[in-house]
């Protein structure tokens, strides 16, 4: 679980404490992710402070607290784009309406892929000075299992299997809750890798599915830039 609070210190020791009174008036808003999906606390610091709170709460969660500058712009939506190299051809682009907590569309095409299906994942590093294999490993930063994009336990990192056709173009375009273009789940500047097999999503039954999901090699990859 994590909550992400932004604006005012004020904001953030009201909700801490439980008491304080925001001075600033407006709206403050208190973003949390529970259980790998997005809910919001609202808190209206205007004279009639309602709150209002829409959460999953599992107690058991970690619950990390994040103060963000109140950029002006900090809701404008975000584009990322990545082009694939290493073996595939393509190009997937990425976009979240509201930052930091709203999906994020994945959208493109890669080409050169064999038919069938391909594991599809953000992984941790946009390094790709080794080829792929430098690409590290899923990007994972809440220590999970491996698992499908529909999975509550699972890697940020884990968005499945995408399909080759018979002349091996995949079409890419999904939305997924838990990639984020800003924040402290941001995948800009690390890597999207395309495997030359399928993703088990975690089913396999064996100790690499829970890590890898089995998707062998790395037939591609390509890191992630702000567009
Ligand atoms: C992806 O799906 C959305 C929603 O169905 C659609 O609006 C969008 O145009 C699609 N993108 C592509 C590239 O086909
Ligand atoms: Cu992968
Ligand atoms: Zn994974």
């Amino acid at each position: 679980m994590m909550l992400v609070l932004r604006y005012t210190l004020w904001a953030a020791l009201a909700v801490s404490v439980g008491m304080c009174q925001p001075r600033e008036r407006g709206r403050h808003i208190v973003y949390i992710n529970h259980n790998n999906y997005p809910s919001l606390l609202y808190i209206n610091s205007a004279s009639g402070g309602s709150t209002s709170m829409n959460t999953r709460a599992d107690t058991s969660d970690i619950i990390q607290l994040i103060l963000y500058p109140a950029e002006q712009d900090s809701k404008r939506s975000r584009s990322a784009v990545a082009v694939l190299g290493g073996g595939v051809e393509g190009t997937i682009y990425f976009t979240q309406e509201n930052p930091p907590i709203g999906t994020t569309r994945i959208e493109g095409e890669i080409n050169n892929l064999t038919p069938g299906l391909h594991g599809f994942h953000i992984h941790m590093f946009g390094d790709l000075s080794d080829g792929c294999i430098s690409a590290g490993g899923h990007y994972n930063p809440y220590m999970r299992n491996h698992g499908g994009p529909e999975h509550r336990d699972r890697h940020v990192g884990d968005l499945g299997n995408i399909e080759a056709d018979q002349f091996g173009r995949a079409l890419v375009n999904m939305t997924d809750p838990l990639v984020s273009l800003v924040g402290p789940r941001s995948i800009v500047g690390r890597s999207v890798v395309v495997h030359v097999g399928e993703d088990d999503l975690g089913m396999g039954g064996d100790a690499g599915s829970l890590k890898t999901g089995n998707a062998g090699g790395r037939a591609g990859c390509g890191v992630i830039g702000y567009a």
